[in-house]
């Protein structure tokens, strides 16, 4: 016997879309034998009142599952939110800002670096990254939140802020490193979010320091044995998730465990000021420094580097 949560197909899936795609896999299901289904019988949308063209949208991702199957599925009922359609007009106006922020949004890569280019003729890389970059970052987060962009989606926007980015990057390096101060950069154990981490090396780096990125996931051990390699000044550490601002509470001790007396740098949606004096300044052997975004945080390291 069978029994199965129909919904869990349609996870993450847009709201619009999620009741038709549940109930043309429910109808699939019982055909193939499902003895017992869990279902919300009053959102269970009935399979026959469902349109020809929805239920060929739902068999193909059923189906033939692909970016392209989920895309054709989620730009359909999508365009059944209004609030969205606004998003995808933006995409058609011609001014580089406007283009740039929109490609971030909609995760389409191909006029981005034509687009860098006009903007390039009237302001800096930096400029670039802070305003435009940022805020087409900050509307991702947003319509995330708000449950209207799917997490493949999310995935695409990155990679069109990673490709922006390493085009920039290039133009803001200072390449002596003699007498830089050195800060060691990473995502703590457990969590992939890099972009803000990735933002942060790009303000240090174009502002006179050395870094070293160590990448994501990194647990306490991995960051001892780079701290001896590399031999910092500072280590910064970045983190989204809940559960990270707690590691950041063992690194910090493990830190001070090992004898390393370095001020950390710490940063990332989920820390609050609070939530690092009460937790993470207590359990370190050296200076805490909270920093809410990227620009904030250089300006307290460039105060306690100038301060001693
Ligand atoms: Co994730 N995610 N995500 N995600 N994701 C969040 C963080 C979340 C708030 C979304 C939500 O549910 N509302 C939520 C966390 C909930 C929580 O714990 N409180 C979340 C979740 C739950 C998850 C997953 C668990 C989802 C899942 O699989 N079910 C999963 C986690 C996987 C894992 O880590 N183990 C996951 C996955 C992903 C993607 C892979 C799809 C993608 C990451 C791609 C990538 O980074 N390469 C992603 C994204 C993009 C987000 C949101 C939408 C945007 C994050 C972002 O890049 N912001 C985010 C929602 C949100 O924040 N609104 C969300 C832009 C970036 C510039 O800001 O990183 O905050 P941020 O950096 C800022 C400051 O915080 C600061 O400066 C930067 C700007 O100046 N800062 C520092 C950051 N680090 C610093 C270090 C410093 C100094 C300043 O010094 C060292």
């Amino acid at each position: 016997m069978t029994i199965l949560g129909i919904s869990n197909v349609s996870f993450g899936l847009p709201k619009e879309g999620r009741e038709v795609l549940n109930a043309v896999y429910f109808y699939h299901c019982v055909q193939a034998g499902l003895d017992m289904a869990i279902v919300n019988p009053e959102n269970l949308i009935r399979y026959n009142n469902i349109s020809t063209k929805e239920i060929e949208l739902s068999e193909n991702l059923i189906f033939n599952q692909s970016m392209e199957t989920i895309t054709q599925f989620t730009e359909y009922f999508r365009n059944k939110d209004p609030s969205l359609k606004s998003i995808q007009k933006d995409s058609n106006k011609q001014s580089p800002d406007v283009s740039l922020k929109s490609a971030i949004v909609m995760g389409t890569k191909s006029n981005v670096i034509s687009d860098l280019d006009n903007l390039l003729k009237k302001l800096s890389p930096l400029e670039i990254i802070n305003s435009i970059i940022m805020s087409g970052m900050d509307e991702v987060g947003r319509l995330f939140e708000q449950g209207k962009m799917i997490v493949t989606e999310v995935l695409q926007s990155a990679e069109v802020v990673k490709k922006a980015v390493s085009y920039l990057e290039p133009l803001m390096l200072n390449q002596d490193d003699s007498n830089k101060k050195k800060i060691l950069l990473a995502t703590v154990k457990g969590d992939v979010h890099d972009i803000g981490k990735n933002l942060v090396r790009i303000i240090f780096e174009s502002n006179g320091y050395k870094v070293v990125d160590i990448g994501i996931r990194i647990d306490s051990n991995q960051l001892i044995k780079s701290i001896k390699e590399h031999n910092p000044d500072i280590v910064g550490l970045s983190g989204l998730l809940v559960k990270s601002s707690r590691y950041m509470v063992n690194i910090a001790e493990h830190l001070k465990e090992e004898g390393i007396d370095l001020p950390l740098i710490v940063g990332g949606a989920a820390l609050t000021l609070k939530f690092v004096n009460k937790e993470i300044v207590p359990k370190a052997a050296s200076t805490v420094i909270y920093a809410r975004d990227a620009m904030s945080g250089l300006s307290k390291v460039n105060s306690l580097f100038r301060d001693n």
